[in-house]
């Protein structure tokens, strides 16, 4: 482990709190969650499950915003600090070449991912009102150009990797249904130019329950995956279903670095699990629902973001090296 390579840029100023004292956690919350409150727009009825990318001097995000209608939107954000955000009240409107395609349904649980030289969105996008992955570009903030939508309906959880593999762009999905999906496994996709997606490949099922419940029932990619030398890290989702109804929490797992759907390590316990007040009361009780990470290579911190209980947005810290030997620690694999 004292090899450990990390990619990735320096991002020392990322925000971070050490673990605080007496906490044996491998990950921890910080003290001043929820970051984003719910109504920091005057219209937005919840802000959460969103993306935050380094940007020029400081950082910018996709949010999802639902308004007070309770319609689900995205809308872009700046901050110096990726602590304290300003978010666009007018919800973000795609550049869209292809008619049917650029008519806007619904967007929600928006990704960003730096790959060469521009930032790709991808989300959750209603295409004639069912679940899809849309997919769009930009380099600004300001212009964001959409293309094809990556797969059939229906699907979720979109998680592009921050390089190609194999020469192509390269994907985690999670297909679906049109409803609160009680199924869902994790597969990969290759597309050589972000339009025609194929080698479609099954990735990881839910976790048999007596082995680890809190993932028995359904499974997401969260952030967009970190390379490291012992495989790419994902966080992922998964979901148990209480006699009250779902339960999301998020773990982690080492794929393969050339093969990302071959799984080499996979946590048994969760990492992160509803348990604070903002966590478990809102909208949608008993989230912790993982959308974006920033990390610094140098010193191993990783920060990432969580929406909470479908209605606002936390934070979490952790060491990537701390994370990884929990990984396999504790794999279920
Ligand atoms: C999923 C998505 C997420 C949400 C979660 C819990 O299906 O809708 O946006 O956080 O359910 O409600």
């Amino acid at each position: 482990m004292s090899e450990l390579k990390i990619a990735g840029n320096p991002l020392p100023g990322m925000p971070w709190e050490e673990r605080p004292e007496g906490c044996k956690n491998v990950m921890w919350r910080c003290s001043a969650n929820p970051i984003i409150p719910r109504d920091l727009l005057p219209t937005s009825n919840s802000i959460f499950n969103s993306a935050v990318v380094p940007f020029g001097e400081g950082y910018a995000g996709v949010f999802r915003c639902d308004d007070t209608n309770r319609r689900m939107a995205l809308h872009v954000g700046f901050s110096k600090d990726a602590v304290h955000w300003d978010i666009n009240p007018e919800k973000l409107q795609f550049q869209c070449d292809i008619p049917e395609i650029g008519e806007w349904v619904y967007g929600y649980d928006p990704r960003v991912c730096f790959i060469d030289d521009r930032y790709y969105v991808t989300w959750c996008n209603g295409y004639k009102g069912q679940p899809t992955i849309g997919v769009a570009w930009t380099t600004d903030f300001k212009t964001f150009h959409q293309v094809e939508n990556a797969f059939l309906p229906f699907n979720r959880n979109g998680v592009l990797f921050p390089r190609k593999i194999n020469g192509n762009f390269a994907m985690l999905s999670r297909p679906s249904d049109n409803g609160h999906t009680p199924f869902g496994d994790i597969y990969y996709s290759e597309s050589p130019d972000l339009e025609f997606w194929g080698r479609h490949r099954h990735v990881m099922s839910p976790a048999p329950f007596e082995q680890s419940a809190w993932q028995c029932l359904k499974i997401g990619a969260g952030p967009i995956p970190i390379e490291t030398s012992e495989g790419w890290l994902l966080f992922y989702h998964g979901v148990l279903r209480s006699c009250n109804g779902y339960v999301y929490a998020f773990g982690s797992a080492l794929l393969d670095l050339d093969e990302p759907w071959k799984v080499k390590f996979r946590s048994g316990p969760y990492l992160l699990s509803p348990r604070e007040p903002y966590e478990c009361m809102g909208d949608v009780p008993n989230v912790c629902f993982p959308c974006a990470a920033l990390h610094d290579p140098a010193t191993g911190r990783v920060a990432v973001y969580y929406g909470c209980a479908d209605t606002v947005t936390g934070l979490a810290f952790g060491y990537i090296p701390e994370i990884i030997e929990f990984t396999k620690r504790t794999s279920i694999i």
